[in-house]
């Protein structure tokens, strides 16, 4: 497997983040406020890091939004936007696959360098939930609105209602209905596909979004991390960005995201801070045969890393240089 490895680039992170032998020792590893990551000489802004194998289009998306003098969060809505319109991954937007009773329900939001959020839950008919997040952190005092109420915003915002459920969903839930409708819906190692991507743009500054139609055949109302700020997505302008995919309800019991960049603040690179997120899943939280959970980080330093709890996890990783997808390794590999 040429393109398997951790991606933990060793520079001055790497170095400082050797704890991991024993359980969470990052206390030793804080840093001090002025050695807050600057820009490692070897890396090349920007750097764009997404989810999956469709990450790759969107991370295309988001590149040409920053060569065009696009920021970061223009980058970052512009590249999910591209997961959200194909019909073909079937846990985003158009084509996403629908609840239990047979309906698309969006969960998406959207954070920039300055610390502003924006986030839409359980939203319907909205072809780019993201945008309406964007929206939301742009144009209210909030942060989350859900349901009818976040799609009556969305109309008020000038966005188009679309039926999202594409024939082929349609289908996969008539089948799933038929064969019994047993209620365990599942983010396991085949069937998901949420997309996060979080930007590093030349100026060093940050931003990502996350959006997703959640877990198939899930509860009505169900929603999931990806648009809880701090689980699903988290930006932190000073230290970095990650981002999680997978079974939500366990990143939300450890508030993932937020946990990935807290380490790095730490002194951990993305990759060893992913795999302490990780690792945290597996002892705090009960875990069942089919979870599977995988994140991606960013530092303002441009490192990148990503870690899953299973094997089957792929980062779609953008540079000047390439656009390339990598295997990202595991904690359990079975
Ligand atoms: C959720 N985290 O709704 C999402 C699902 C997912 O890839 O990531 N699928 O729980």
């Amino acid at each position: 497997m040429s393109n398997r490895r951790s991606f933990i680039m060793q520079t001055i992170f790497g170095a400082m983040a050797t704890g991991l032998g024993c359980r969470y020792g990052y206390a030793t590893h804080v840093f001090a406020k002025s050695s807050m990551p600057s820009l490692a000489p070897e890396v090349k802004l920007p750097v764009v890091v997404s989810t999956w194998n469709h990450g790759l289009a969107a991370n295309e998306a988001a590149w040409k939004s920053l060569m065009g003098g696009g920021s970061a969060l223009d980058a970052a809505e512009q590249g999910v936007m591209v997961s959200e319109a194909d019909p073909a991954v079937s846990s985003v937007g158009l084509g996403g696959l629908p609840d239990a009773a047979g309906k698309v329900t969006l969960d998406a939001c959207i954070m920039d360098s300055k610390g502003n959020a924006g986030s839409v839950a359980c939203l319907e008919n909205i072809l780019h939930p993201v945008s309406v997040a964007r929206k939301v952190m742009e144009k209210t005092p909030h942060v989350m609105l859900t349901g009818k109420g976040a799609l009556q915003f969305a109309l008020d915002q000038g966005f188009n209602e679309t039926d999202l459920l594409t024939p082929e969903a349609k289908k996969a839930w008539e089948s799933w209905k038929s064969s019994g409708a047993r209620y365990a819906p599942a983010a396991n190692w085949e069937n998901h596909d949420t997309i996060g991507l979080i930007v590093l743009d030349k100026n060093a500054d940050l931003a990502g979004a996350c959006t997703t139609s959640g877990m198939a055949f899930k509860h009505p109302g169900r929603v999931g991390d990806s648009p809880i700020i701090g689980a699903g997505l988290f930006v932190d302008n000073k230290i970095g960005a990650a981002t999680a995919t997978g079974e939500g309800e366990v990143v939300m019991k450890t508030l993932g995201s937020f946990l990935v960049v807290e380490l790095m603040r730490q002194g951990f690179s993305p990759a060893d801070a992913c795999k302490m997120a990780v690792q945290r899943i597996a002892e705090n939280v009960h875990i069942h045969s089919q979870l599977q959970i995988g994140y991606i980080a960013l530092n303002k330093a441009g490192e990148y890393g990503a870690f899953a709890l299973r094997p089957g996890f792929q980062a779609a990783i953008k540079t000047a240089g390439e656009n390339r997808l990598l295997d990202v390794d595991a904690l359990i590999n079975h």
